[in-house]
């Protein structure tokens, strides 16, 4: 297929050419540091040519990093807008008015710290150190030392906004493999793209990603919604939001009927195939077309081109497949598919590399998991949630933060009774008011930021925290490519790197931990010991060092060691689940919310809401307030089908009122095809409106605990 040459062209400069072609003159004054973009997620973190004048960032470029190759999305470019905006927190803060009032009064590091380290410790004493439960948000590169400091102080309740994000995705791949295989793409023939859409929300990849596509790479697209990649692909299953389940089961169906699986890997590598075999012949294509809303000759197409095409990858997302109430069974029924295929852990296929560092797969591989648990979970309290997400407990090395508000106010089995929060953001959470009200009860809450945001508003200290371009981090990226990162600028006003705050506050709260009293860099060396690397050296190579002369990672590691699951095997049908009393096999559910889980709410609520998918200019709560971002749309709207707006009368632009069961909101609306008839799209994370006001705050995933973000029955009606 031919590409177009618009937005999308792949025809970016090699970075030779790049060098040559810089239009910004160094000399006169101004300095061309280097540094990474940390506004969107660690698989991107674009590296950045920062020209820097009398200590002032004039402009941003993409760097020479060979992961972005001198290109950055629209956010990157907006860099100076998000460092040098008016709300940037500048300095300690503690709060002097009601809380929620903003009122606040400014005070120095040290008083902040001393005051932050007495109330955590007055409360550890009162009530055990498990009642200060320690948060990071989206913002990532603080998290083990976090973890660490938690753990050193005594609480075993660190928790993230992976709590939403990713890490149900990680748990189905478990339950099922015991690890995480990502696409080997440069390899790979054909992929099967679910619910992902990598031209908005991972552009790094998209030049990989079209390069394939050239070299004949077949693509398949999964998703409720039509996106830039669509026009790419050759297949675009179309389904229903939160029936991901059954369509992986129909597929798998006829991969089996048709004689299409690896036989040889399912015989010898796999537990419960038979079981699964039999479950999934209940998805015949036409009872899969009748949940999923896919034409059946297109499940049949999209079976056998992934099937038939050797090697194949698998690219997932990490959250849209697990954003329902039934996400995570959805999940491994369609990662089942990899193993199904014979396609784990081979070239060209779902690639399993251990870790490097902070979600970035490695080799080298750091010790950052050692590093982070530094005491036994057996030597503190049980960790919130325990009881009510034992699945994700037993799985994952964390809590599961969605419990927090509701630990808060039950103080059940025990009270949560301060929270440390790094970015925290209430409007993250399904029903962020209660979690916001719920955040306004706490004895302590501190807050380190960026912005003065509205959850600030709710703190009793505010610790001022800085960007990217104004600390030292360290970043590994998949091209064999490691960068220490040096300040370009200094901190603005009194603000502090997140990584400073964590160790003075170790040295008042954790004292006893050797290791963390001994400061930032000797804890990264720690991390860094096998790789050989030192911050040191790293050091001596301001704009990245490349890492040569390492080996490959051998493919098909379980021929070796088995699969690291309870049975050594790919479980088709899991061992802990059955374990927990829960359905071992990858079981269908309708969506709790949805049209056949509650048909009598259909009269009211006659359409499916789905939130968040991902748009270009914006990161969650992040990008709003940036002048070049927000003006690209500069009102929050919901997106609905032509005809869904004609039978309400609605016209573009028109004021709607979109309500669910719980809340009902004002909105513009878009009218467009990207929807289907009797969807709705609506992008998250807007001030106001609060579309997270629109969830039951217990709108979960029982195994998970993930939110239904995207499966919800809702209604629009036009606004009088
Ligand atoms: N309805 C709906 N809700 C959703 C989703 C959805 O799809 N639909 N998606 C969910 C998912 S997948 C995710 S990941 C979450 C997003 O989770 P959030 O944590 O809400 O993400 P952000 O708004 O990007 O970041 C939170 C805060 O971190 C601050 N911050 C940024 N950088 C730093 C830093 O370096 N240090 C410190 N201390 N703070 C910093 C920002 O200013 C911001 O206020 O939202 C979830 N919520
Ligand atoms: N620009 C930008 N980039 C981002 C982010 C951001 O906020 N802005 N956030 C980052 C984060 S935290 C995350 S988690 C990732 C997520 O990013 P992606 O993985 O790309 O996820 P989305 O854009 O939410 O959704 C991708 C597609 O999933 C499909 N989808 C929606 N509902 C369903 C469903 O019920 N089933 C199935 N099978 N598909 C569905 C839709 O068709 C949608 O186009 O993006 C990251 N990158
Ligand atoms: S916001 Fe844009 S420039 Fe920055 S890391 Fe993400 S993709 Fe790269
Ligand atoms: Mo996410």
């Amino acid at each position: 297929m031919n590409r177009d040459s618009g937005a999308f062209s792949n025809a970016g400069p090699d970075a030779a050419a790049l060098r040559n072609c810089k239009a910004s003159p160094v000399g006169g004054g101004i300095e061309l540091r280097k540094t990474i973009c940390a506004i969107c997620n660690p698989l991107s973190h674009c590296g950045i040519d920062a020209y820097v004048r009398d200590g002032v960032v004039i402009k941003v470029e993409g760097s020479d990093n060979p992961h972005n190759g001198g290109t950055l999305c629209a956010k990157g470019a907006a860099s100076r807008q998000y460092i040098y905006h008016k709300d940037r927190l500048r300095t300690p803060l503690l709060r002097t008015g009601e809380k929620g009032s903003g009122e606040f009064w400014p005070i120095s590091w040290e008083e902040a710290l001393d005051i932050a380290a007495q109330r955590l410790n007055s409360i550890k004493e009162e009530s055990g150190a498990e009642s200060v439960a320690f948060f990071a948000g989206y913002p990532k590169w603080m998290r083990p030392f976090l973890k660490r400091l938690a753990h050193s102080f005594g609480s075993p309740n660190y928790c993230t906004e992976s709590s939403t994000c990713s890490t149900a995705a990680f748990l189905a791949a478990k339950l099922n493999y015991g690890c995480f295989g990502r696409p080997d793409l440069g390899n790979a023939k054909c992929l099967l793209v679910w619910s992902a859409n990598p031209f908005y929300s991972n552009t790094s990849m998209v030049r990989r990603l079209l390069d394939a596509r050239d070299r004949g790479l077949k693509i398949i697209e999964v998703g409720p919604l039509v996106t830039p990649l669509t026009r790419h692909a050759d297949v675009h299953l179309r389904i229903r939001p939160g029936t991901s389940g059954a369509l992986a089961l129909g597929m798998a169906n006829v991969i089996i009927e048709e004689e299409l699986y690896d036989r040889d890997f399912v015989e010898n590598w796999t537990l419960g195939f038979d079981d699964f075999k039999k479950y999934a012949g209940n998805f015949s294509l036409e009872r899969t077309e009748a949940i999923t809303g896919v034409p059946a000759h297109l499940t049949r197409q999209a079976a056998r081109l992934y099937a038939k095409t050797r090697p194949a990858a698998l690219q997932t997302s990490a959250s849209p497949t697990v954003h329902h109430t039934n996400g995570v069974q959805n999940h491994r029924a369609l990662t089942a598919l990899i193993g199904l295929t014979g396609n784990f852990d081979v070239r060209g296929g779902n690639y399993v590399r251990p870790p490097a560092y902070l979600y970035v797969p490695g080799p080298p591989s750091t010790r950052e998991h050692e590093y982070e648990q530094s005491r036994p979970w057996s030597e503190m309290a049980p960790r919130m949630g325990v009881e009510r997400f034992p699945v994700w407990s037993r799985v994952i090395a964390e809590a599961q933060a969605m419990h927090l508000p509701f630990q808060i106010q039950t103080e059940t089995p025990y009270p949560i009774r301060s929270v440390v929060g790094f970015g925290l953001n209430h409007r993250m959470w399904p029903g962020c008011d209660f979690m916001y009200e719920s955040l306004k009860k706490l004895d302590f809450f501190l807050q380190v930021e960026l912005f003065m945001t509205d959850t600030c508003k709710a703190a009793d200290l505010i610790l001022p925290a800085c960007t990217s371009f104004e600390r030292s981090e360290l970043k590994f990226y998949p091209e064999k490519f490691v960068i220490w990162t040096t300040p370009v600028i200094e901190p603005l006003g009194d603000s502090r790197p997140d990584a400073t705050i964590i160790f003075d506050l170790a040295r008042r709260i954790a004292p006893e931990d050797a290791l963390l009293t001994r400061g930032y860099e000797a804890n990264v060396d720690w991390i860094l010991e096998p790789t050989g690397l030192t911050v040191e050296k790293l050091k001596q190579h301001p704009g990245g060092l490349s890492l040569k002369d390492i080996p490959q990672v051998p493919f098909r590691k379980y021929e070796k060691s088995g699969f690291p699951t309870p049975s050594g095997k790919m479980e088709f049908a899991s061992t802990v689940l059955r374990e927990f009393g829960l359905d071992p096999l990858p079981a269908y559910k309708e969506p709790e919310l949805g049209p056949v889980g509650r048909p009598e709410l259909l009269k009211d609520f006659p359409l499916i809401l789905t939130t968040g998918a991902r748009l270009p200019m914006f990161v969650h709560s992040r990008t709003f307030r940036l002048p070049w971002t927000n003006g690209l749309r500069p009102e929050p709207m919901l997106d609905i089908n032509p005809e869904d707006a004609a039978n309400r009368d609605i016209a573009q632009g028109d004021t709607v009122r979109l309500s669910t069961p719980r809340n009902s909101i004002e909105v513009k609306a878009n009218i467009t095809q990207i929807v289907s008839r009797g969807v709705i799209n609506i992008y998250h994370g807007y001030r106001d409106p609060e579309i997270n006001t629109l969830f039951e705050p217990d709108y979960l995933d029982p195994i998970s605990g993930f939110p239904g973000f995207k499966s919800l029955l809702c209604k629009v009606e036009k606004s009088i």
